[in-house]
């Protein structure tokens, strides 16, 4: 099957990329062009033809690569094409119309590549991610990822660990060879490294995906103190109601902001207080898990908050930065919040909000210290790891000689985990969670 896909983003503009890949490549350039073959890899003028009224679409430029010297590996063609929806959507129908080609799925072009053994799957998943980057440190890091520095790391530990197998192996196989009598210790040795390295570089707090999802901010506090207010200033416009009416959000309202180039997702939540409204109730308790689960939460209170004792125990103090705002209504000197020692804002007259945006930097900055060595960018890359320290744990554990059996099969799963992440054994189950993820026409 040849597919094909407007590879440029959707809408109006100067240019637009059409990409075609798959065995019936030439006959789309036989049938929408004058027949020749534009040279491999160099760009073309070419006059585009409809197929079936011949009339001519658009003066586009061709680039076509014969396969396997292509991103997917099968026999591939660009069009470049003047990026007007008219313009586009005739080609494409031209296309359509010849045998064996089809609209492609999202991520098919990178998933045909992986098929072929063009990329690996890291470095499909960060093609991914490279694309989806909107701050420098994720795009940087999505690059880090392509060029090969994670994959390295898996291989070398699963190389490791199968040359300790093939050693096992030997042992099992011919039982009554003579083996250097220090291989079992060796064995034991070489597999604790390898463990002892994967375990460290699973204590990454988690920096990889943070980068990748972005930093976790959830604005918490009582009604009314300016929660939506500060949402909204971050976010440079009216993302959330604001009035002076107690109890206005009540769903979590999230914004991808950046931060000093750091990716943050920062939520907005009900204001907490003691509510009879069913609806209420359901936010503040969505408000208190999202608190939960964000990296930093900051805490904001008004001057006349004084009932804020209760609401403080549910909550990681250590994650969380104090914040009072409305300093232009002037502040109550015996405020019991001050032992906080809490940042003075006025999100109305932009008092000291400065400084609340510095704490937060420092924040991220302390987060993000490890940037350049992590490697694990994805929960699937984790729990893969997580799972092959599991089974070198139960292989280790494993002293007795009638173990051996059972032990290699130990470390057979240990090296398969390793394998998974760099797409190395069967991984069509995973495929499709991954590859789902992308847009049309990469
Ligand atoms: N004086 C003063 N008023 C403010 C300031 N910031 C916000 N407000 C006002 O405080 C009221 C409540 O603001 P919101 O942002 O809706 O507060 P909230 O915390 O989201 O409230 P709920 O969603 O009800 O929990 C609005 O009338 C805002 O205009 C400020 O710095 N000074
Ligand atoms: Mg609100």
């Amino acid at each position: 099957m040849t597919i094909y896909a407007l590879s440029s983003g959707p809408g109006i503009s100067g240019v637009a990329v059409i990409r075609i890949s798959g065995a019936n490549t030439k006959n789309v350039i036989k049938a929408i062009t004058n027949g020749t073959y534009p040279k491999p890899r160099v760009a073309t003028l070419k006059k585009i033809i409809h197929k079936k009224t011949k009339e001519l679409i658009d003066e586009c430029i061709l680039i076509w690569f014969p396969g396997p010297n292509s991103y997917t590996g099968e026999d591939m063609l660009e069009i470049h094409a003047h990026g007007s929806r008219a313009v586009i959507k005739s080609i494409l129908e031209s296309i359509s119309e010849i045998d064996n080609c089809r609209l492609a799925e999202a991520g098919e072009f990178t998933k045909i590549a992986f098929q072929n053994d063009k990329i690996n799957l890291l470095k499909a998943e960060s093609i991914g991610d490279l694309i989806a980057s909107e701050t420098e440190i994720q795009r940087k890091q999505a690059l880090r990822i392509m060029s090969g520095k994670s994959s390295e790391k898996f291989n070398y530990w699963r190389e490791a660990l199968k040359k300790i197998l093939s050693k096992l192996e030997a042992k099992i196989d011919f039982p009554d060879e003579d083996l250097p009598s220090n291989i079992l210790e060796n064995i034991k040795i070489s597999s604790e490294k390898v463990k002892q390295e994967i375990k460290t570089t699973l204590e990454d707090s988690k920096v990889g995906e943070k980068i990748r999802e972005g930093f976790k901010i959830a604005i918490i506090g009582p009604s009314n103190a300016g929660k939506s207010s500060l949402l909204n200033y971050f976010s440079k416009r009216e993302v959330a109601i604001v009035s002076e009416i107690a109890g206005t959000t009540r769903d979590i309202i999230e914004v991808h902001i950046n931060m000093d180039g750091f990716p943050v997702v920062m939520s907005d939540t009900a204001g907490i207080r003691k509510s009879e409204d069913e609806i209420e109730k359901k936010g503040i308790k969505l408000a208190l898990k999202r608190a939960e689960d964000a990296d930093l939460n900051i805490l904001l209170f008004e001057p006349k908050t004084v009932d804020f004792i209760d609401f403080l125990k549910d909550l990681d103090l250590k994650k969380s930065i104090f914040v009072i705002n409305k300093l232009d209504l002037g502040l109550n000197k015996t405020n019991e919040l001050e032992k906080y020692n809490p940042i003075l804002i006025s999100i109305k007259d932009e008092t000291n909000i400065d400084k609340l945006i510095n704490q937060i930097k420092k924040n991220l900055k302390n987060k993000f210290v490890s940037v350049e060595d992590t490697i694990i960018t994805r929960e699937r890359h984790r729990q893969h790891l997580m799972q092959c320290v599991y089974h070198l744990d139960e292989f280790i554990k494993k002293e007795n000689e009638n173990d051996f059996d059972k032990a290699a099969e130990d470390l057979r799963l240990a090296v398969r985990h390793l394998g998974m992440i760099v797409g190395i054994v069967d991984v069509e189950e995973i495929l499709g969670s991954i590859f789902n993820d992308f847009c049309i026409g990469k």
